[in-house]
Order: C-alpha cells, then sequence, then structure tokens
C-alpha cells in the first residue's frame, strides 16, 4: 500500500508543506510515483472528492417525497449506507489504508485490495454520490458545457434519458447504472454489478462518474416493490443538474 500512500500524497502535494516534503523516502521514488499519479483515471478537483465517513444528508428523509419514501430514506442512509462506511474503514485499518486521504485513490486501484475493499469502498463512494446528485423539487435542467457535451454525445437530452433508463431497468440484480465522462472526454452510460463503479480499474467502462441510480431492491422495494422502471421514471423529477454541472466542470 505504500506506493498508494505515495501516490494519495503527489495528488495533494499542492497543499503539503516543505516540512512534510522531507519524509519522501528518496527523489527516485518521488519521481516515480508522479508517473504513476498522471496515469490515474479521469477524476475531479480536490473540493468533489471523498472521505471515509457520511456527509449529512443534505436534506431531511421526507424531503423527496413523493418520488422517494421517508422510510426508505431513513432506512437507505441510516443503515445500508452507514455499514458501508464502517466496513470500508475497517477493511481500510486490515489494509493500511490512510483514511485521511480521498476514497478514490483506493478505488483507481481496487484490484490491488480485498473483496471487503471493492464492495464496501464502492458501496460508500456510490451512495455519498448519490445523495449529493439528488435534490427536493428539483426541476433543474443540465445547462452549459455539461448540455453541449450531452447533445453531443447522444443527440439531445432525451434520448441520453432513454439510454440511461434501459441500463438501469435492465441491469440484472443488484446494482447501478452511470452517466460518466471517460478519459476521452465524451460521455457514455453504462452499468455495474454490485456496488462497483465506473472508477475502478476493473470497471467495464472507466471514467468519472457525474451521476449514478442505484437500482439495488433496497433503495426502491418499499414503494415501488417489483416496478424498478416507475423509480427510474420518477429520479429524473429530483435528479440536481446544478451539482451534476459542477461535477462535469471540475474535470
Ligand atoms: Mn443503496
Amino acid at each position: 500500500m505504500k506506493s498508494n500512500n505515495r501516490r494519495a500524497f503527489i495528488g495533494n502535494s499542492a497543499k503539503a508543506s516543505v516540512a512534510t516534503l522531507i519524509v519522501l523516502p528518496s527523489l527516485g521514488a518521488f519521481i516515480e510515483s508522479c508517473g504513476t499519479a498522471k496515469s490515474t483515471t479521469i477524476g475531479g478537483s480536490n473540493k468533489i472528492k471523498t472521505g471515509f465517513d457520511q456527509v449529512p444528508l443534505p436534506y431531511g428523509y421526507n424531503a423527496l417525497e413523493p418520488w422517494i419514501d421517508t422510510l426508505t430514506m431513513d432506512i437507505h442512509f441510516n443503515k445500508h449506507a452507514a455499514a458501508y462506511s464502517k466496513n470500508v474503514k475497517e477493511a481500510a485499518i486490515a489494509e493500511k489504508v490512510d483514511i485521511t486521504k480521498p476514497l478514490e485513490d483506493v478505488l483507481y486501484n481496487i484490484s490491488k485490495y480485498s473483496v471487503k475493499m471493492r464492495n464496501n469502498g464502492g458501496g460508500h463512494y456510490n451512495h455519498e454520490l448519490f445523495w449529493k446528485c439528488l435534490q427536493p423539487n428539483a426541476n433543474t435542467q443540465p445547462t452549459g458545457k455539461l448540455l453541449t457535451a450531452i447533445l453531443k454525445d447522444f443527440g439531445s437530452l432525451d434520448e441520453m434519458k432513454k439510454q440511461f433508463s434501459e441500463a438501469a431497468k435492465t441491469r440484472f440484480g443488484s446494482g447501478w447504472a452511470w452517466l460518466l465522462v471517460a478519459s476521452d472526454k465524451k460521455i457514455l452510460i453504462s452499468s455495474t454489478a454490485n456496488q462497483d463503479n465506473p472508477l475502478m480499474d476493473i470497471a467495464e467502462a472507466k471514467g468519472f462518474p457525474l451521476f449514478g441510480l442505484d437500482v439495488w431492491e433496497h433503495a426502491y422495494y418499499l414503494k415501488y416493490q417489483n416496478r424498478r422502471a416507475d423509480y427510474v421514471e420518477n429520479f429524473w423529477k429530483i435528479l440536481n443538474w446544478n451539482y451534476i454541472s459542477e461535477r462535469f466542470n471540475s474535470i
């Protein structure tokens, strides 16, 4: 894990003090880790990086009614998502990961870690992102550079939504649908199983996730039961495009 720590260090080196620089093992290692840092996947600024602790929900449990019900939000945040955060910290301690560094640094190299880290690191990251991408009474639309990019890659906003909804509805079993930016800046739609995500080196479609939709049954079953398609349809009504644009503009 030492090289990961070095990579994480380099990622934050703009903020590092001269005093901390002297702990680097050698100039050779410094140069080597600079080279590795460049090869990491596309990512956002430090401002939108993810820590290992849960950030408080930015709205009440009932705020997304009637599209996502209060009890689902309460259980989802306080039980399911809380468990991912607790478990990823356990895995981090066991695998000597510095939890003061962004979780993204682990996810970029997830194939080098345990299954526990993959499931819970992904689970924690995905949920922290999910809450921020939702908003009560959203009624927002993509604008500016993000809208231009969507139109370029999909032809229309409706076409993007159609393809995303299809990915969400057809993901077999538990998983997520994603809108992501690939390293060539092309906007893609993908879906992943379980708690995997596009940041991971094992992902089929790699890139920076703009938003994801949780299609595990725990995300919708109390209200929608087997009607995943209705849940997917209603998701568009509470999507926080302002935050999603902020993510797009940060890369
Ligand atoms: Mn979930």
